[in-house]
């Protein structure tokens, strides 16, 4: 019996990676459904089918044991652990439950017209000036007001909100130097968002305290709550913001899509979608395997990290129809660009919310959206994350 699974002399936290993944993606699609990288002591997969089949097997491929290249069975992580996240069941499902109805489609649709509201000011705002720079005059600076506001944060320094996102997606990557520069304030960072997961800073009825009433109900432990409202702060801001930079990205580059969405603005939510297919905002999770187990007929022993390359998952011609095509009018369902399974994205309502408003707003508004020069990008580790986007938007 052969148990030939390749290796692949690639890094993909490079930056020439990093900054341009696709050949990257390919190679790895192209070497077989499971390889080994040279680097890292790591499994991974990048075709659609095994990585929805790691994602979708819960208790062979677990997150208890980090979703980021460490493994937290051999070193320590570097913030005490997610109790969503970086958890399995039956932990897992006691928070997953709480948290799945605050950001339930029902409240969803209580936020969505102060959400709206804000959407529309910020779009007129950017219409207004004509030219613009997409992430700090809009990417940015929407999910950073709405998100927070409806988590009941009040703050004016929400700028830490940025420097702690970058910092926890970094993590998830190997010890790099980006890590390195994202975690030189880790400790005033990290003591001001645990400051602000507590009951005092959060307003009552916002989706923070509906935790600690959870926690007041009996369904938590009042220990357990202002952990959980860690990881609204941790995984609701700065995946948004590049959901919606990808998004402007997307739609700025591709002229003729934008002129499909400016002739009918209810596409801007099928244009999101496909937005988060064709530039997928996390590129890269991890699992850990429990068991020695099997992918595509492949052994992989107990206690092994497999990454999964979702970005490639969401273009593998496997899948999808001209993959690489940026397309709203495609049905993009099945992407993994939000997870799958009992991990898949919990906030993935709100996130929609918060694409489709800006979206359909900018629809209504504006023409044309035109490259205003060379945009620039942020590197993480795990998300595909732009600094700066020269736009014009030529007014409807
Ligand atoms: C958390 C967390 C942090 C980052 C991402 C995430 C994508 C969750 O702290 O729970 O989900």
């Amino acid at each position: 019996m052969s148990n030939f699974i390749p290796e692949l002399d690639v890094d993909p936290y490079a930056a020439h990676n990093l900054l341009d993944p696709y050949p990257m993606h390919e190679l790895m699609r192209e070497t077989g459904p499971v390889f080994k990288l040279k680097d890292y002591p790591v499994y991974a997969c990048a075709r659609h089918e095994q990585v929805h089949q790691v994602l979708t097997d819960y208790e062979t491929f677990i997150s208890g044991a980090g979703v980021g290249l460490t493994n937290f069975n051999l070193e320590t992580p570097f913030r005490p652990k997610s109790l969503i996240l970086e958890a399995d069941p039956p932990q897992h499902t006691q928070m997953r439950t709480i948290l799945s109805r605050i950001l339930s489609p029902k409240a969803v649709m209580q936020i969505r017209e102060s959400f709206a509201r804000v959407a529309e000011e910020m779009v007129d705002r950017c219409v207004e000036k004509g030219e613009i720079d997409g992430i700090h005059d809009l990417a940015q600076i929407f999910p950073l007001k709405v998100f927070p506001d409806a988590v009941g944060l009040e703050t004016d320094d929400r700028d830490n909100l940025l420097l702690y996102g970058d910092m926890v997606f970094n993590s998830m990557g190997p010890r790099n130097e980006l890590l390195a520069k994202s975690t030189e304030r880790v400790i005033p960072v990290t003591q001001w968002i645990m400051e602000h997961c507590d009951r005092k800073m959060l307003r009552p009825g916002g989706f923070g305290d509906q935790i600690y009433q959870a926690a007041d109900a009996g369904e938590i432990s009042h220990e357990h709550a202002p952990m959980l409202v860690r990881s609204f702060l941790s995984a609701g801001i700065d995946t948004t913001i590049n959901g919606i930079g990808n998004a402007l990205f997307s739609l700025a580059h591709h002229p003729s899509e934008y002129e499909k969405l400016h002739r009918d603005p209810a596409m801007a939510r099928p244009a999101f979608e496909e937005a988060l297919r064709y530039e997928s905002t996390a590129q890269t999770f991890f699992r850990t395997t429990n068991k020695a187990c099997e992918i595509a007929g492949h052994q992989l022993p107990e206690n092994t990290k497999v990454l999964c390359m979702l970005a490639a998952a969401n273009r593998d011609p496997r899948k999808w129809v001209n993959p690489d095509q940026f397309d709203i009018e495609r049905r993009p369902s099945g992407h993994v660009a939000l997870g799958t399974g009992i991990h898949g994205c919990v906030g993935q309502a709100v996130a929609r919310l918060e694409g489709e408003l800006i979206l359909s707003a900018i629809a209504r508004k504006v023409k044309r959206i035109e490259v205003n020069g060379q945009h620039t990008r942020r590197l993480n580790n795990t998300l595909r994350a732009l600094e700066t986007l020269p736009l014009r938007f030529v007014p409807a």
